[in-house]
């Protein structure tokens, strides 16, 4: 860990301008999340030299900020395979490193796993340390924060919330809560200091030897915006908005702050971006950059490299937006990621009929399901990944009254660099408990569209159609079916479905489904024709396709060999060709 404890004010601003410059140089070259972390250099820097990692806990929210963090505890010197096989991860990993507090990735968690913590320490008898929860303001669109805060408030727990205002989630923040922080930031600082406050601030200068801190806290503190909202409502005290590219006024807070043994919340104000021009501009453009320094989140932009073939997220937004033209019943959902999913062209189209829920993406299931209950036809484009928070609302709100919902399950199977926390590997096995639904999975271009239109009006219930990450195969014709038998005459058959498929032609007998569940009839019959099976899953080896046709097969009788290749486990960052050869080569 660099010791800060001993930096001057401008020795740690200059520390800041060097680790932004460092991260403007690397992050390019390795992709990563570069405005988020541009926007959180100063905070962490505070962080650092205020607190005392790891014995004080820091719990980033997403952990797609995390960066100066990672390099001022040590891993700088890692960051040329950042994502990389074998590398550093682009989120906390408490594997990693020690001062990793807790796992990052998916949005909203923070609060509960610091108030964990924070509870744990106390049980412990060591609660004098601080733990703090670091949740930009999209992630207060996470209904998770608010259970987080709630349980907290009363707590009286050691805990620190950060809340990282730069009024940006990937695009623009949406919803009330966004509009409400808004208010805040821009409500204008009173100096009346509220007595309790005044009380705890006096009964710790009495009791600890920390005159100078205090009288630096209390001088912020007069400056600070201190006034009944939300949050101190909710049993939190609230310090703030102050500016997060402010080092003194930083640090003075976090000072404040840190002789307050209760759940306090320090609003600051950053910019996504922060001191690299074209991210500050366009703030969601740099959001996340691929290895060769394109964008990844946004699909406007990531058009206009002119030769890559379209991605199956543009592919599936165009066509939505095609079938939005002739069915007035589809609206489209996104949980906070239009442009990464391609709502966007639906959006333009139809601005009355795009829902974007914030990262909510359990609502947004409900919600899909309370419009289907009204005869509306709802499609809501997810990641993989986090249609994991949905599993309760698809069975008891959708699945059991038989509700007509679509879901696009965009980076189904291995994303790559993102690592564990991000593969779409668990899909299949989640739907594949629930009743009444159903599932297709396109292996190309043409497919995606057919799944779609099959989806929305050759099927009844929750159904999902699920495609991968990444430039779409469009040099193939789609199969019409719920599935191919691809012949070459060998004794051998392997089986698969989805982006395997394309891998796999021309190796031996090729039976490919398109509707994965539930599985069509006659395949068994077809499979149990061979004496050598393999079958291939772009996913979890358990609760998979593989396992409910190795069963049937068994019921069947059939007495072929049967050889399951599936991740057996979570898979770590890497490309995605490296992570796919070392699966199923
Ligand atoms: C459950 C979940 N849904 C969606 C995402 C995708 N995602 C990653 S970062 C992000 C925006 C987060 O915004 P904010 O918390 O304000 O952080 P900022 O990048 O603006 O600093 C989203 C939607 C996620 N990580 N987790």
């Amino acid at each position: 860990m660099d010791n800060l404890d001993g930096l001057s004010l401008d020795e740690l601003k200059r520390l800041s301008a060097r680790i932004r410059a460092f991260l403007i140089k690397t992050v390019p070259k390795t992709g990563g999340h570069l405005a988020s972390n541009l926007g959180t250099v100063e905070l962490t820097v505070a962080l650092h030299k205020v607190y005392d990692s790891p014995r004080d806990k820091i719990v980033f929210d997403v952990g797609h900020q995390a960066y100066t963090h990672k390099i001022l505890t040590g891993r700088g010197g890692k960051f040329a395979n950042l994502r990389g096989d074998g590398g550093i991860s682009g989120f906390p990993r408490p594997s990693e490193s020690e001062h990793d507090a807790f796992i990052g990735g998916h949005s909203g968690i923070s609060v509960s796993a610091a108030l964990g913590i924070a509870e744990a320490m106390r049980l412990n008898g060591g609660d004098s340390h601080k733990v703090i929860a670091v949740v930009g303001d999209g992630s207060f669109t996470d209904g998770g924060i608010y259970e987080g805060l709630n349980n907290a408030g009363k707590s009286g727990a050691n805990l620190l919330v950060i809340l990282n205002d730069n009024e940006m989630s990937i695009s623009k923040s949406t919803g009330a809560i966004s509009a409400y922080l808004s208010h805040m930031r821009s409500t204008k600082g009173y100096y009346k200091v509220k007595t309790d406050v005044k009380n705890v601030l006096e009964k710790t200068r009495a009791g600890e030897a920390v005159s100078e801190a205090v009288s630096s806290a209390k001088r912020v503190f007069k400056n600070a915006v201190y006034q009944s909202n939300l949050f101190e409502n909710l049993g939190f005290k609230y310090y703030g908005p102050v500016d997060g590219h402010d080092l003194k006024e930083l640090i003075e807070v976090l000072e404040l702050a840190k002789l307050i043994k209760q759940p306090c919340l320090v609003h600051v104000r950053t910019k996504k971006g922060k001191g690299y021009s074209p991210a500050e501009l366009n703030s969601g453009m740099y959001h996340g950059l691929d290895k060769k320094g394109d964008d990844v989140e946004n699909v406007e932009e990531s058009e206009k490299a002119a030769e890559k073939n379209p991605t199956y997220s543009e592919i599936f937004g165009r066509e939505i937006a095609e079938l939005g033209k002739k069915d007035k019943r589809i609206c489209l959902i996104s949980a906070a990621m239009k442009y990464a999913t391609g709502c966007n062209y639906f959006n333009d189209l139809f601005p009355s009929r795009f829902f974007d829920c914030g990262i909510a993406e359990s609502h947004a299931a409900t919600f899909a399901a309370g419009l289907a209950s009204m005869g509306m036809l709802p499609v809501f484009a997810v990641y993989s990944t986090f249609s994991q928070r949905c599993f309760d609302r698809l069975l008891h709100d959708a699945a059991i009254e038989n509700l007509h919902i679509v879901l696009a399950i965009d980076r189904a199977g291995l994303v790559g660099e993102d690592g564990e926390t991000h593969q779409g590997l668990f899909d299949v096995g989640m739907f594949g408990l629930i009743p009444n639904f159903t599932v297709f999975s396109p292996s190309n271009a043409d497919e995606l569209r057919s799944c779609l239109y099959r989806a929305l009006y050759e099927t009844s219930g929750p159904v999902a159609v699920r495609y991968p990450r990444g430039e779409a195969v469009t040099s193939r014709d789609g199969g019409k079916g719920d599935y191919r038998l691809f012949k070459m005459d060998a004794d051998r058959l392997n089986i698969t479905y989805g982006r395997l498929t394309n891998r796999l032609i021309g190796e031996a007998d090729l039976l490919q489904l398109i509707k994965i569940q539930p599985l069509p009839d006659d395949v068994i019959d077809i499979i149990a024709r061979y004496k050598d099976v393999t079958f291939y899953e772009e996913g979890y080896v358990h609760g998979g396709v593989g396992e409910k046709v190795a069963a049937k097969l068994l019921e069947s009788g059939a007495a072929c060999a049967f050889t399951h290749k599936a991740a057996a486990g979570f898979v770590r960052h890497a490309d995605v060709e490296t992570q796919l050869t070392r699966l199923f080569k």
